[in-house]
């Protein structure tokens, strides 16, 4: 359990912790000579245990600051304890830092803690206890409200073993942070260079586990650092592993301390993702004077990091009045690595008050398109408690599908030995391909399989001489927006069903391009090897009937049904091209185009083919139609998403 202390500067912080714990937490010479905290400060104390003294458990103080100039510290401190302790002094009363600091832990969250009345023996009983009150007040209307009133003297002693042996009690109750499947993440506060060890950084578990060996990473950064984990302090003892929780130093080999920096995150790998722009359920503190506007420029507080933003408000209305609720984009100078449930705090642009509170909803917030419907009911979904169901809220909110890597990623979830499964529900259409996780909602993926169906039917009844488009243009006529993964998915289930067919890259439905009759197999047996042979000029109806000795109405008709089955082409009106040709035509096609930055022009393929200049644009224009290539002014430009004619090359 830590615990970080609160309140006015000289209201006795910094002495309670010494009475409470006997290590002095103010060591800088700069410190002792003025008399005031300037650093945070580190403390330990064990609880004493009945049963078991190997398994102590030990309470973590951080001291911090008091003063005015010096909240930016208050809050790198503040933004990892468990328990607060809001102290005033009986002779001063609450005091300007008292409110700033309790608004900081109100609007952390923070729900745990007391307030304690300090230097009693400066003050009689009847001031003591009117302090009291007004405290008590001051709480009312945040988290803290009702919290244990502590009146005592640190210096004298008295009062002190009551407020310890609450906090032993607390401890003993207290139960660590869940892990639930998340990253390790430590907020650093501190760097420095230990003799015979090295760079060394110290700061909170906020979220999983670390041990000696693992490799880590430090973000936000400019350029990649990345370090491995040569030993580990938690809670002040040598340890092989520590976790969520705990105070934590961690001796780093591979990262010189100068590139470290207050307000990093050390995370592995996969929870190293940063962001300049963060959705936030944002209130504003309830004690502002004014409302808040958009556009106003801000600090932005999260974890021990501190980063300069704009507010941009979401919902309805161009201000948010004090007290109020809503949900705001945080556009950020630098980007700074926030996970979906993580605090922050707003002071304003002057740095001299503390503004407003909130939790990050999406830690990955697009810019365009930010507060559409759309968006909204995104953010709706991210707002539902527990993941499992947030998330099948998502899926359904998400038209063209949720991206699971993105979503663990906003989420904290670790990869490796500690990954958890992503919460799915069953029905849903999952692809993953390498890096690309994507997942689309039951339902949406129903709905657009019977899309698929309708478009299919009504492609056969406008191109009844073609087998049917290929799958690169079909979704385009279908789902142009769907992530491709997903389409496959989506084709590759309605291929299993039974519900279409594909024959090379060409998708029908089942009943699309049947058999042929018995005349018309005869004909497909005879011209085959004219069709052959009139290699890539192609052959004409008039032409083959005219050599096969067979009627042209017939010839034509046949000629169209194989063209149905995807056995023939017809690239204009009566010129039928074999499959095999096509075949190689389109790859020349590739081909020219691969050498030109996937352009193909009708000088090239012409030059290629060895064909006339109309022929070729006759076979490139017919490239277009059916998706190999689409017209950009006087180009043919390759698609990336086909696989036509591929297949028998
Ligand atoms: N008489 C008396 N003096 C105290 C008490 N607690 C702290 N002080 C004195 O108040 C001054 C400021 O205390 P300090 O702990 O540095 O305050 P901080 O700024 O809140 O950390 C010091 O001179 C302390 O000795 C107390 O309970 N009684
Ligand atoms: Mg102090």
């Amino acid at each position: 359990m830590i615990v970080g202390t609160a309140g006015h500067i000289d209201h006795g912080k910094t002495t309670l912790v010494r009475a409470l714990t006997g290590v002095d937490t103010d060591r800088l010479p700069e410190e002792k000579k003025r008399g005031i905290s300037i650093e945070l400060g580190y403390a330990y104390l064990d609880v004493p245990t009945a049963a078991d003294a190997a398994a102590v458990e030990r309470i973590g103080f951080i001291d911090v600051p008091g003063h005015e100039r010096l909240v930016h510290t208050m809050l790198s401190g503040a933004s990892g304890i468990d328990l607060g302790l809001l102290l005033v002094a009986a002779d001063d009363g609450v005091m300007p830092q008292t409110r700033e600091h309790l608004a900081v832990l109100s609007l952390l969250g923070l729900s745990r803690g007391a307030a304690v009345i300090t230097k009693v023996d400066r003050s009689d009983s009847a001031r003591v206890a009117a302090v009291r009150d007004d405290v008590a007040a001051l709480l009312a209307d945040t988290p803290l409200a009702g919290a244990p009133l502590f009146a005592l003297s640190a210096t004298a002693g008295s009062g002190v073993g009551e407020l310890r042996d609450w906090l032993f009690e607390q401890a003993r109750a207290f139960h660590a942070r869940p892990h639930a499947g998340q990253a390790f993440r430590l907020a650093v506060d501190r760097a420095f260079t230990l003799d015979g060890v090295g760079t060394v950084v110290t700061g909170t578990v906020h979220a999983g586990s670390v041990q000696v060996g693992d490799e880590l990473t430090l973000v936000p950064s400019p350029v990649p650092l990345r370090a491995r984990v040569r030993s580990l302090h938690a809670q002040n003892r040598a340890v092989t592993r520590a976790v969520a929780g705990q105070r934590c130093a961690v001796a780093l080999a591979g990262v010189a301390k100068d590139a470290i920096t207050r307000g990093q995150w050390l995370v592995p790998e996969a929870a190293a993702a940063t962001s300049g722009r963060v959705d936030v359920l944002l209130a504003l503190w309830q004690g502002e004077a004014k409302a808040l506007r958009a556009g106003t420029p801000v600090h932005v507080h999260l974890g021990a990091a501190e980063v300069d933003g704009t507010v941009a408000l979401l919902d309805d209305g161009d201000t948010l009045a004090p007290g109020a609720r809503a949900r705001v984009q945080l556009v950020l100078r630098r980007p700074i690595g926030a996970w979906h449930g993580d605090r922050v705090v707003l002071r304003d642009a002057s740095a001299s008050r503390t503004m407003a509170g909130g939790l990050v909803v999406d830690p990955f917030a697009p810019a365009r398109y930010r507060r559409t419907p759309q968006r909204l009911a995104e953010l709706d979904a991210w707002a539902v408690e527990p993941a499992a169901a947030s998330l099948a809220a998502l899926l359904r909110a998400s038209v063209n599908g949720v991206d699971l890597v993105r979503w663990r990623r906003a989420c904290g979830l670790a990869d490796g030995d500690g990954a958890v499964a992503v919460p799915l529900p069953a029905d849903a259409l999952r692809a993953s391909e390498g890096m690309v996780d994507i997942a689309l909602d039951g339902g949406l993926a129903q709905a657009l399989a019977e899309r698929l169906l309708a478009v299919l039917a009504d492609y056969h009844a406008r191109h009844d001489e073609e087998l049917g488009p290929d799958a690169g243009r079909l979704r385009r006529l279908c789902a142009p927006r769907l992530p491709e993964p997903l389409w496959r998915g989506l084709l590759a289930r309605a291929l299993a069903d039974g519900h279409v067919a594909q024959r090379g890259a060409f998708v029908h439905l089942p009943a699309h391009g049947v058999k042929l009759s018995a005349t018309e197999e005869r004909i497909a047996q005879k011209v085959g090897p004219l069709l052959h042979e009139a290699g890539f000029e192609g052959a004409w109806v008039r032409d083959l009937a005219r050599d096969s000795r067979e009627p042209e109405a017939l010839m034509r008709t046949t000629l169209a049904r194989l063209a149905q089955r995807g056995e023939l082409h017809q690239v204009v009106k009566d010129l039928f091209y074999p499959q095999e040709t096509i075949t190689r035509l389109a790859a020349l096609a590739r081909e020219v185009g691969a050498a030109q930055g996937g352009e193909v022009t009708a000088a090239l393929f012409r030059d290629a083919t060895q064909l006339g200049r109309k022929r070729a644009i006759q076979v490139l224009e017919y490239f277009d139609r059916v998706g190999l290539l689409r017209r950009v002014h006087d180009v043919h430009r390759l698609r990336g998403d086909t696989d036509l004619f591929r297949e028998t090359a």
